[in-house]
C-alpha cells in the first residue's frame, strides 16, 4: 500500500468548536461513517462517545487508499490531537464570535449543558490552542467563519494554498 506521506494532494483538516462551520465550509468531502464509531451515550452532555481507536483506524484506511489514488482529504472534526500529525498539511481552525454561536447552537437545539459546554470552550478557544499545540505552528491557520462572506473567502483561501501546494511539492 501507498505509503501516504508520499501523497500528491495534501490532506486539510477543518477544525473548531461545534457551530463554527466546518461542514457548511467543506466543499468536498470523503464521507466516513463516524456512527459506526460510536461507544455509547453521554446523557448529560447529550453527545455520543466515541471509539477513538476504530475511528483511528477507519481513517488510517481511508488516507493511504485516497493517497494512493491520488486524492486530497478534507476531513472535519470538533478536536484535532488525536490525529497523527504526519496526517494533514493544513490544519484550519475555524471560529465564530459568541454571539453568533450561541444563536446557531440554539437554533441546532443544543440543551443548556450541551451549549455552555461549547460557548466556553470557543470563549477559551480550547480548539485553536489545542492545534497550536498538536501541529507544527506554521500550518495552524485561524480563520473567521462568522458570516457567508467569511466562508466564501476561507473556501477561496483554501483552494488557492491547496493548488499552491500541488505546484510546491510535485
Ligand atoms: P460545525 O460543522 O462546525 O458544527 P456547521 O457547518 O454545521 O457547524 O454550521 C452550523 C450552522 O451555522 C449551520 O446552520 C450553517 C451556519 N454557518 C456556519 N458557518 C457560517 C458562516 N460562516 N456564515 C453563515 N452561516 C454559517
Amino acid at each position: 500500500m501507498a505509503d501516504e506521506t508520499e501523497r500528491r494532494r495534501p490532506n486539510i483538516l477543518v477544525t473548531g468548536t461545534p457551530g463554527v462551520g466546518k461542514t457548511a465550509k467543506q466543499q468536498q468531502q470523503q464521507c466516513l461513517r463516524k456512527d459506526l464509531c460510536y461507544d455509547g451515550h453521554d446523557d448529560a452532555l447529550d453527545t455520543h462517545i466515541l471509539d477513538e481507536d476504530k475511528l483511528l483506524d477507519l481513517m488510517e484506511a481511508m488516507f493511504q487508499k485516497c493517497a494512493a489514488d491520488n486524492i486530497g482529504i478534507v476531513a472535519d472534526y470538533h478536536s484535532c490531537e488525536l490525529f497523527p500529525e504526519r496526517w494533514f498539511d493544513l490544519i484550519l481552525v475555524l471560529r465564530a464570535n459568541t454571539t453568533i454561536l450561541f444563536d446557531r447552537l440554539t437554533e441546532r437545539g443544543y440543551n443548556d449543558n450541551k451549549r455552555s459546554e461549547n460557548m466556553e470552550a470557543e470563549i477559551m478557544q480550547v480548539v485553536l490552542d489545542e492545534a497550536r499545540e498538536s501541529y507544527d505552528v506554521d500550518i495552524v491557520q485561524e480563520l473567521p467563519s462568522n458570516t457567508k462572506e467569511d466562508m466564501e473567502a476561507n473556501v477561496e483561501r483554501c483552494r488557492a494554498w491547496a493548488e499552491q501546494w500541488v505546484k510546491d511539492n510535485t
